[in-house]
């Protein structure tokens, strides 16, 4: 019986270890004041200015393709676009429409050539929503000034995922930020709510700011394995249509 009982709890622990998706989805984020921008930065990096984020819960690991297949199979989401030739895929060189290769599908790797409306139909169906650009950054920072997630030294294959080696890695497998956040920078991009506005940080609100009320494009933040050293810092922001799909932007949820 002892000897069954200790085979169960070697099975369970085994089982967390090996799987930490079956731990705990989410953190708990305190709430807080942090420094949000660079005021050295790119020009909508500026200026740097005090914001207040109320406490929230986010996902711990980009949103897996196997979370999202859990999704579509509800039939609640539709499905990612690997095979219908809407999906961008950067080659080294340029970006290419071409059937996304299995590499990118893994179950345990991050949901890729999602839109922003996909993603925000996932965090739905989950009853969590996609972070606003305040959020992200602040859950990236970790109550630090550091230029990554990982801290002020460059981007490595250990610290994030590479251009040489085309495509992401497994959700999770780099050392994870101050508050147990894993790959907020690199592997792939990750769609905020915020709609993007070049001039928001001049006149957005100090207390938990929504984003703009208006906007054509929304927010991508984070870098994805392609992405170079400038494009990986926190403070970097992005853009891209809502109806846009590429091989490295993903997602995560907040609530
Ligand atoms: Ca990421
Ligand atoms: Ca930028």
């Amino acid at each position: 019986m002892i000897k069954r009982l200790r085979w169960i709890f070697f099975g369970l622990f085994f089982h967390i270890v090996t799987f930490p998706s079956v731990c705990a989805q989410s953190v708990t984020v305190p709430a807080g004041e942090f420094q949000m921008g660079d005021g050295s930065g790119e020009q909508d990096e500026r200026p740097l200015h005090a914001v207040r984020i109320s406490s929230f819960r986010i996902n711990k690991f980009e949103v897996t393709a196997a979370q999202y297949d859990s999704c579509v199979r509800a039939g609640v989401c539709s499905p990612a676009h690997y095979d219908d030739g809407k999906c961008l895929i950067w080659n080294g060189t340029r970006f290419q429409n071409v059937t996304v290769p299995q590499a990118f599908r893994r179950p345990d790797y991050p949901v890729v050539c999602v839109t922003w409306h996909q993603a925000r139909a996932y965090c739905r169906w989950k009853k969590m929503k996609l972070p606003s650009e305040a959020q992200w950054e602040y859950a990236a920072r970790a109550g630090t000034r550091n230029v990554y997630s990982w801290g002020d030294s460059g981007p490595s294959p250990q610290r994030c995922v590479m251009p040489e080696k085309r495509c992401p890695d497994e959700a999770g497998s780099h050392a994870p930020n101050g508050w147990g956040l894993f790959d907020m920078t690199g592997n792939v991009w990750e769609w905020t709510n915020d709609y993007y506005d070049q001039q928001y940080y001049s006149f957005s609100d100090s207390q938990d700011p929504p984003g703009p009320d208006v906007g054509l494009y929304r927010v991508i933040r984070g870098g994805g394995w392609y992405s170079g050293p400038a494009q990986l810092r926190i403070a970097n922001r992005h853009w891209f249509s809502p109806d846009y799909a590429e091989a490295s932007i993903g997602f995560r949820c907040v609530e």
